[in-house]
C-alpha cells in the first residue's frame, strides 16, 4: 500500500499547537482560551431548564422551586426549548435552501448563473408533475424555481417531496401527523407553540419538533441539495486533498468559509480569470489557491475537486496561518471570532450576507443578479492583499491527505453498480449495494454527519468511530465537517481500504471507492433521504429494517438537532456523541429516546463514551440483521 498512513489525532493537534504559538505571539484569542474561560457552563442550560420566554423570567427549575412563575414545569419548559432549538436549525437550512431557489430564478443562457445538469431538472419537473414536452430548459428552470419557492408558504398540502419515501414511511408521516405542511409554517408553528402560555406538553412539544425537523429534510434542505445540482453539476467522484497542508506558501490563499454555493461557485470561478491571476503574478504570487472550511469547503470540493482546508474547530487555524489572503464567508457556522483574529494579521475577512454580518469585516454584498462583479471585486481585494503578507509570521503544516468525494446518490448508484456488473439501468436502482448488504459482504451501513464541538476532543470521535465501523465491515457516508475530519485524515484515500474488514475492501477495490463516502454538506443529508428510501424500495423492506443508522458524534448546532429530527422522523436510529439540552427533563428523556418508536419505528440514543458509541452501532446494525434474517 505503499507510504499510506493515516493522520493521526496527535499530528492535528501538534499542529494547531504550533498555530497557537503564533497566535499568542501576535496576541490572538482562540476558542481554546475562552473554552476555559467559560468552563463550567450553566447547568440549567445545559439541561434544558432555563427558561426566559417571558419577561416574568427567567426561570430555573430547581427542587426548591420546581415550577416557573406561569407553572411551566421542567418537562415543559425543556420540550419548549427543544422544540425552539429545532426550529432555529430548520429556519437556517430551509433559508438556505429558499436562497438556492431564487438563485435559480435568476438562471439564463449567458447570465452569473446557468443550467449545468439538465436532466436532473426534467427529472424533478416529471417529479412535480411539469410538463417538460417542448419547454426550453430555462424557462423551466424559472418555472419550478417559483414552484420550489410556493413550498415555502403553500396555504395548503404537504411538501412535495415527501412523495420520494416508500408508501409505508409516508403512512407513518400521515399517522403521526408530522407530514410538514409549508416550510415556513413549520418554523412558525414551533415559534408559536412556544411562546409564554401555548404547549408544554413534552409529547406535543417532541411531536413539533419532529415536523419541523422534516420541514427542513424533506422540505429546505431537499430544494437546497437538488437545485444546487441542477445549476452546478450533480457531483461525481473527483480527487482533491484535505488539511491545512493545502494553502500555498507562493500563492494567494483564497478560504471560502460557510455554506451556499452561489456565493463560493463564483469566487473559484474568478479565481480562474486569468486578469486575477496575471494580478497575482504581479504582486510577486505564483497564482490563486481556494480552499475551503466547513460545508462551503464541501459543496467546491464534491462538484470542483476544490481542496479542504478544515472544518469547523479549524476555520481560526486557517488564519493563524499568516498565509490566508482572505477568509470569505456566506452564511452559517462562521465564528464571530474571525474578525479580531484577522485583524492580528493581513487578512482580509469579507461578509457577504445580509444573514450574516459581524465587526471587524468587510462587508461586501454579494447578490445573484450581480454575482459576477461582486465575486470579482472579492477576488481582487484577496489577491490585492497579498502585498500586505508579514512573511515573519507565516507557517503553514505541512498536513494534508488525498481523498476522493463527490458521491451524490447518483454516484453511488453509478459507481456501486461495476460491483457485480449487472446490466442495470444507472438511473435507477441500488439493487448491487442491497445485495452486498443482504448476502453480509458489507454489514451495514451508517450516516455520520455534523459538527465539532470543543466538548469532544476535535475530530478524534469521527475518526475513530469510522475505523472501528468500516473494520467492521460498514460502510460510512458522510456529510459535513465529518466528512472533512475523514479527508483529513486521510480516510477518504482510495488506499485506506486496508483497514477495512475483508468484505469492505473487497467492495472498495471492485468499486474502485475509498471506504466513506462523501456525500456533500449539511443540506445534502437530504441526500441520504433519498439513497435509503432507494435501498429500502429497492430491498422491499420498510427503511427502520435496513441495517442502517446515523451518528453525529460532535454535533453542536441547532441545525443538527434539526437534522436529527427528521433522520429519526425518516425511520433511522440516530446515535449522538453529545446530549441534547433536556436531561433536565426526563419525560423529554423518554419522549426522544423511547416514546417516538411507536410513530416513526426509530429513536435517540446518547453515548458519551465514544467507544460504547461505536458498540451500540454496530450492535444495532447486527440486529436488524437479525431480524432480517440475513
Ligand atoms: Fe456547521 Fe455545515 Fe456543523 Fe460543520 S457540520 S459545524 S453545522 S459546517 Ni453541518
Ligand atoms: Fe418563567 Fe413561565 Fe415566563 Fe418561562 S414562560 S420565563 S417559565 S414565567
Amino acid at each position: 500500500m505503499g507510504d499510506f498512513k493515516l493522520t493521526t489525532i496527535e499530528e492535528f493537534e501538534e499542529a494547531t499547537n504550533r498555530l497557537l504559538e503564533t497566535g499568542a505571539k501576535v496576541g490572538a484569542d482562540s476558542w481554546q482560551l475562552r473554552v476555559k474561560n467559560q468552563t463550567p457552563h450553566c447547568k440549567f442550560g445545559e439541561q434544558g431548564i432555563c427558561c426566559r420566554i417571558c419577561s416574568m423570567g427567567p426561570c430555573r427549575i430547581t427542587k426548591k422551586s420546581p415550577r416557573g412563575i406561569c407553572g411551566c414545569d421542567a418537562h415543559g419548559i425543556a420540550g419548549r426549548n427543544f422544540l425552539r432549538f429545532t426550529a432555529g436549525g430548520a429556519a437556517t437550512h430551509s433559508d438556505h435552501g429558499r436562497e438556492i431557489c431564487h438563485t435559480l430564478h435568476t438562471v439564463s443562457p449567458d447570465g452569473n448563473y446557468k443550467v449545468k445538469d439538465s436532466e436532473k431538472l426534467r427529472r424533478i419537473a416529471k417529479e412535480w408533475g411539469v410538463e417538460t414536452e417542448g419547454k426550453d430548459i430555462y424557462e423551466l428552470a424559472h418555472e419550478l424555481s417559483e414552484m420550489a419557492l410556493l413550498e415555502y408558504g403553500k396555504p395548503f398540502g404537504v411538501q412535495r417531496w415527501l412523495k420520494r419515501a416508500p408508501e409505508h414511511t409516508q403512512k407513518l408521516w400521515h399517522e403521526a401527523g408530522i407530514e410538514p405542511r409549508a416550510i415556513d409554517r413549520e418554523v412558525s408553528t414551533a415559534m408559536h407553540m412556544t411562546h409564554m402560555g401555548n404547549s408544554s406538553k413534552p409529547e406535543a412539544l417532541v411531536r413539533q419538533s419532529l415536523r419541523a425537523g422534516m420541514s427542513d429534510g424533506w422540505g429546505g434542505s431537499m430544494c437546497g441539495t437538488e437545485f444546487s445540482d441542477v445549476m452546478f453539476g450533480t457531483p461525481k467522484p473527483v480527487d482533491t486533498e484535505a488539511n491545512l497542508g493545502v494553502m500555498k506558501e507562493d500563492e494567494v490563499n483564497i478560504i471560502v468559509h460557510g455554506h451556499d454555493p452561489s456565493l463560493s461557485e463564483m469566487i473559484c470561478e474568478y479565481a480562474e480569470d486569468p486578469e486575477m491571476i496575471q494580478l497575482a503574478k504581479s504582486l510577486g504570487a505564483n497564482g490563486i489557491n481556494v480552499a475551503g472550511v466547513c460545508c462551503t469547503s464541501n459543496e467546491v470540493a464534491m462538484r470542483r475537486g476544490i481542496p479542504m482546508a478544515g472544518n469547523f474547530l479549524q476555520q481560526e487555524n486557517v488564519v493563524l496561518t499568516g498565509a490566508c489572503e482572505a477568509i470569505v464567508v456566506d452564511v452559517q457556522c462562521i465564528f464571530p471570532a474571525l474578525g479580531p483574529l484577522s485583524k492580528c494579521f493581513h487578512t482580509k475577512f469579507i461578509t457577504t450576507s445580509p444573514i450574516a454580518q459581524m465587526p471587524d469585516s468587510d462587508f461586501i454584498l454579494f447578490e445573484a443578479e450581480t454575482a459576477g462583479e461582486n465575486a470579482k471585486k472579492i477576488v481582487r481585494a484577496a489577491v490585492e492583499n497579498f502585498a500586505n503578507r508579514k512573511k515573519e509570521l507565516v507557517h503553514i503544516p505541512q498536513l494534508k491527505q488525498k481523498a476522493t468525494v463527490g458521491y451524490s446518490v447518483e454516484a453511488i448508484i453509478k459507481t456501486l453498480d461495476t460491483v457485480t456488473n449487472s446490466q442495470i439501468d444507472v438511473t435507477g436502482t441500488t439493487k448491487p449495494l442491497v445485495d452486498c448488504i443482504t448476502s453480509g459482504v458489507i454489514r451495514g451501513a451508517v450516516a455520520m454527519v455534523g459538527c465539532n464541538n470543543p466538548r469532544v476532543r476535535p475530530d478524534s470521535a469521527h475518526i475513530e468511530l469510522m475505523k472501528k465501523l468500516i473494520k467492521n465491515d460498514i460502510i460510512v457516508v458522510l456529510s459535513g465537517c465529518s466528512a472533512q475530519a475523514a479527508a483529513r485524515a486521510g480516510l477518504m484515500d482510495k488506499r485506506a481500504k486496508d483497514l477495512c474488514g475483508a468484505g469492505l475492501k473487497r467492495v472498495c477495490e471492485l468499486a474502485d471507492i475509498p471506504p466513506v463516502l462523501h456525500m456533500g454538506s449539511c443540506v445534502d443529508i437530504s441526500r441520504m433521504m433519498v439513497l435509503a428510501s432507494q435501498l429500502a424500495k429497492d430491498a422491499g423492506v420498510n427503511i427502520s429494517q435496513l441495517p442502517l443508522v446515523g451518528c453525529a458524534p460532535e454535533w453542536m448546532s441547532e441545525k443538527a438537532v434539526s437534522i436529527g429530527n427528521y433522520v429519526v422522523a425518516t425511520g433511522i436510529d440516530t446515535f449522538l456523541g453529545v446530549e441534547p439540552q433536556v436531561s433536565g427533563s426526563d419525560q423529554m428523556v423518554h419522549w426522544l429516546t423511547e416514546g417516538i418508536r411507536d410513530w416513526v419505528e426509530a429513536a435517540y440514543t446518547v453515548e458519551l463514551d465514544i467507544e460504547k458509541l461505536g458498540d451500540a452501532m454496530i450492535a444495532r446494525i447486527e440486529e436488524k440483521r437479525v431480524a432480517l434474517g440475513i
